[in-house]
């Protein structure tokens, strides 16, 4: 069957073993916090900041031992490059009494063992401003408090010290990203001075003198979260502009705009300006829910642009979704691989023979094109690749037997 799609694709222009190499070094950062319903190691309890996991599904990971456990079964399962996304809650801290502005390499180098340990490609991080006390009336980095904001600016210079060092560890730039919930439950008195206090804190934090070659910093937007529905501080037009003049970047988490909006379609507008663009990739189902991602249009739609732009390699790919209402490992796994997919899927398609149709003005042909691609045996490459990874379209027999041995044990 693989050799038969291979014909259907080469009359079509497209070299199906070129898409599978390409395929095969695209690195996706695969987010920890799946495991977890977003808890963490560092004792913050319960989740805050806007952001919610619903479901109660038996096996949370409630250590780092366990964790571990559940990341190296559920990378097992996982085809292609792997990052891991850790966030600052996560530090593994053994007995030391620190709050997250001292958190240092230290807390993290047992990561950095088992990420090496384990193949994964780097570690990339994100400070945690969320989940504790000091999220002061919601607020972070937009404080009014100034010791509220001197804490969280502490935590994230740490935190592009942290990656500086995983950077160090892996041989290659590790990212960063920004985000903070704030923001206003209802009609706001001041729009304007909360975001300049953010951008002050931004301005102090990048002056802390991180390494440029080895850290990318970005930042991501949102339009509200839950009891932050009126008023975000930092807002797309916020982060688009600060990126724009602070030669930082921008991270699309496409959960964070209006349901109409498309992260497929801001994707090329950031890449006539920027190097690097990072991503989130969620699903939201009529709100930022952060549902499994799956291999859906929108989704074709995002890898298309990576791989038609030459952007691969300049769009830092990472999931971010969580869900407790189902087995965890399944779905990391089911999402990771609906992005493989869509990768795949993009990576199948003659893009130049495509663009030239446009630019002919052809909009006859190129609908026509566009409709065939769709019935092309996608599935017979797919699992061609799967094979090639040691592994089979069926992964939920084992995510069971890992279930019933490990997952159930647990309270
Ligand atoms: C929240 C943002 C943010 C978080 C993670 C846990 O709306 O999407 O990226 O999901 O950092
Ligand atoms: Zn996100």
């Amino acid at each position: 069957m693989y050799d038969s799609a291979k014909k259907l694709y080469a009359a079509k222009g497209v070299d199906v073993e070129a898409a599978i190499a390409a395929l095969k070094e695209i690195p996706i950062s695969v987010h920890c916090w799946q495991g977890d319903d977003v808890i963490g190691l560092d004792g913050g309890g319960s989740l805050s900041g806007g952001i919610q996991t619903t479901g109660n599904y038996k096996g949370r990971a409630r250590n780092f031992d366990e964790l571990k456990s559940d990341i190296k079964k559920a990378f097992s399962l996982m085809p292609g490059k792997k990052r891991l996304n850790l966030h600052a809650s996560y530090a593994v801290l053994g007995g030391d009494k620190v709050d997250r502005d001292k958190y240092a390499p230290e807390h993290f180098a047992p990561w950095v063992e088992f990420a090496k340990k384990s193949g994964f490609d780097g570690i990339d991080f994100n400070p945690t401003m969320f989940s504790h006390p000091l999220v002061k009336n919601g607020l972070t980095l937009s404080s009014p408090d100034p010791e509220v904001r001197a804490f969280w600016v502490r935590h994230c210079i740490s935190c592009l010290k942290i990656t500086e060092y995983f950077a160090d560890e892996f041989g290659s730039p590790c990212t960063v990203n920004i985000w903070i919930p704030d923001g206003f439950k209802d009609v706001p008195a001041d729009r304007l001075t909360p975001r300049l206090r953010l951008k002050a804190s931004l301005d102090e934090i990048l002056a802390c003198g991180y390494d440029k070659s080895k850290v990318i910093v970005a930042v991501e937007s949102k339009v509200f979260g839950i009891g932050v529905e009126s008023y975000t501080v930092g807002s797309n037009e916020f982060y688009q502009n600060y990126a724009a003049k602070n030669d930082i970047c921008c991270l699309l988490d496409n959960g964070h705009y209006h349901p109409l909006e498309y992260v497929s379609d801001k994707l090329p507008a950031l890449l006539a300006f920027y190097d690097t663009v990072a991503l989130h990739v969620t699903r939201g189902v009529r709100w930022d829910s952060d549902h499994v991602v799956l291999f859906e249009d929108e989704l074709k739609e995002i890898a298309k642009e990576i791989v038609r732009n030459g952007a691969i390699g300049k769009v830092k790919i990472a999931l971010d979704y969580f869900d407790a209402s189902i087995n965890r490992l399944s779905a990391w796994v089911t999402g990771q691989r609906a992005m493989q997919k869509a990768l795949l899927y993009a990576l199948l398609i003659n893009h130049a023979a495509l663009k030239k149709l446009q630019d002919e003005s052809d909009f006859t042909a190129l609908m026509v094109e566009q409709e065939e691609y769709k019935t092309l045996p996608f599935g017979d490459v797919w699992r061609e690749y799967l094979e090639r990874e040691k592994l089979t379209e069926n992964y939920l027999t084992d995510i069971r037997k890992y279930e019933n041995k490990i997952l159930k044990e647990r309270n």
